[in-house]
């Protein structure tokens, strides 16, 4: 267990250098992640939600001390059994960062440092264990622990102090030349307990592939546009940021956000049009999808007519609510386009922007079964109440959205009895969400209540629950409530 233990953490070290990415440990995890079959995927993301990677980690780290154990028990003489173990576990580290897109060959310089390090480690301590006894080379043990330890800590410190941090601080508010209107005070039920219209940047719902969050230097970020293009184009960030800069209010949800789920938030977008900006390049006929990577790998498929349409107001983003892109969300650059899921089209940290067909190429999640075109479902939530309340009149509040065509009616029924319109907020988009209360009369006891919205098109949300696979959730929000 420390010959890996010690092993991991020297791999750490070196990654510090080499690419954060590189660690063993995460390049692992990662590679699990991309490996991973969808069904067991969708069950991860189900069971556990956005706590899927601290239990992916947390299970291989006991997986890892099993093995270890294993390996230790069939060595007490010889040490070629621990050393075999060890030697397959480096070659695992070895291929997963070799199948990292985002890392170049000098990459592998951890994983191989790593098992190295284990092989050295464990020959080291079982002959000092052999040739002395347990006891007696207890030093070398606590010598192993101590500077397993201290390589990994300072793995860790060198390696953040490579993150993007400095260079998004260095760049300051962002001021757009075109800015949103401002939010109308009915834009929201918060105090009915709706969450804000707008979410605050710490608080907006995260989706990532990626176990460790991307860090690119602002100065180091370029976009290139090429494929079916007339001229290929690369812009730095400075020719973005120099660009007049617009503000749009975009409803951002993820696919895999279940009826009456949390993976839906708000914010003011800042950055170009990405119409404008593809316009640019010359977008050529029969181009299907743009075709979007991510540094860390990750890919998305945007079909180009929605993209082009006019109207639809997809962005090049670089801010959200005033500020630089936090890092979690695409620093220092990533794509919106209000209506589709962020799956096919929310491509944060994005590099490279193609032009292409969509049997040319297909992306992460289109090739882990997902659907190719992914327009976001009309859907509605109920957020108030919770739990107890006072028996009489109660008051229902939540959300509903239909990004770009836009919310008209929300009705709410409560123990199957008759629809009943609820308030909207005061619209500010059709791209975003709106908020909605309705008050009923709730006899004490147990009570059941659902909502549905109709959207501006004059579809009305089926009750047909269907699960977030392929191509999102459909159903009606239900909770039950207590009154008394
Ligand atoms: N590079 C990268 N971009 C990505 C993802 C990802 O995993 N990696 N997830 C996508 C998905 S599924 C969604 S729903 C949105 C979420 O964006 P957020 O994390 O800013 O809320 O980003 C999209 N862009
Ligand atoms: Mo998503």
């Amino acid at each position: 267990m420390l010959a890996l233990v010690a092993a991991l953490a020297a791999g750490h070290l070196v990654a510090a250098f080499v690419g954060p990415g590189a660690s063993p440990y995460f390049a692992v995890g990662n590679a699990a992640i991309d490996l991973t079959p969808a069904w067991l995927k969708d069950f991860a993301v189900n069971a556990f939600g956005t706590n899927d990677k601290p239990v992916l980690l947390g299970g291989m780290a006991v997986v890892m001390v099993l093995l270890a154990v294993v390996a230790g028990l069939i060595s007490r003489e010889r040490s070629w059994p621990g050393q075999i173990v060890i030697a397959v576990f480096g070659a695992v580290g070895i291929a997963a960062v070799w199948g990292r897109p985002d890392l170049g060959q000098a990459a592998l310089f951890a994983p191989a440092v790593s098992l190295v390090a284990g092989l050295l480690v464990f020959r080291w301590l079982h002959r000092a264990a052999l040739t002395r006894g347990v006891s007696a080379s207890r030093r070398q043990f606590l010598f192993a622990v101590v500077a397993a330890g201290v390589a990994g800590a300072v793995g860790q410190w060198a390696g953040s102090r490579r993150d993007a941090a400095p260079s998004r601080a260095s760049i300051g508010r962002l001021v757009p030349a075109q800015p949103a209107p401002p939010v109308p005070a009915g834009a929201d039920f918060a105090k009915l307990g709706t969450p804000t219209f707008i979410t605050p940047n710490s608080d907006f719902y995260r989706i990532d592939t990626a176990l460790v969050v991307p860090q690119v230097p602002a100065e180091d970020w370029r976009l290139r546009i090429h494929g079916m293009v007339e001229k290929e184009l690369t812009f730095t960030y400075d020719d973005i940021r120099g660009r007049p800069l617009i503000e749009r209010i975009v409803t951002l949800c993820c696919v895999s956000n279940p009826v009456g789920g949390p993976y839906i938030s708000t914010s003011r977008f800042v950055g170009v049009d990405l119409a404008e900006l593809l316009g640019e390049a010359g977008v050529r006929a029969g181009a299907q999808q743009l075709f979007s990577t991510s540094s860390d790998g990750f890919t998305a498929g945007t079909p180009v007519p929605t993209i082009m349409e006019p109207g639809r107001g997809a962005m090049l983003a670089i801010g959200m609510n005033g500020e630089p892109l936090p890092i979690e969300h695409g620093f220092p650059a990533r794509l919106v386009v209000p209506g589709l899921y962020g799956y096919v089209s929310a491509t944060k940290w994005v590099t490279d922007l193609e032009l292409t067909t969509w049997d040319a190429k297909q992306a992460y999640w289109l090739q882990r079964g997902w659907s190719e075109q992914g327009p976001i479902k009309t859907e509605s939530r109920i957020d108030a109440p919770q739990g107890r309340v006072a028996a009489g009149k109660v008051r229902l509040a939540g959300i509903a959205w239909a990004q770009h065509t836009g919310i008209d009616k929300v009705d709410v029924q409560l123990d199957g009895g008759p629809w009943r319109q609820a308030v909207l907020s005061t619209e500010v988009t059709p791209n975003a969400w709106r908020m909605w209360w309705a008050e009923v009369d709730a006899a004490p006891g147990a009570h059941t209540a659902s909502v549905r919205a109709t959207d501006r098109s004059g579809y009305t949300q089926t009750d047909q629950l269907a699960d977030v696979v392929p191509d999102g959730a459909t159903g009606w929000h239900t909770i039950t409530f207590t009154a008394r």
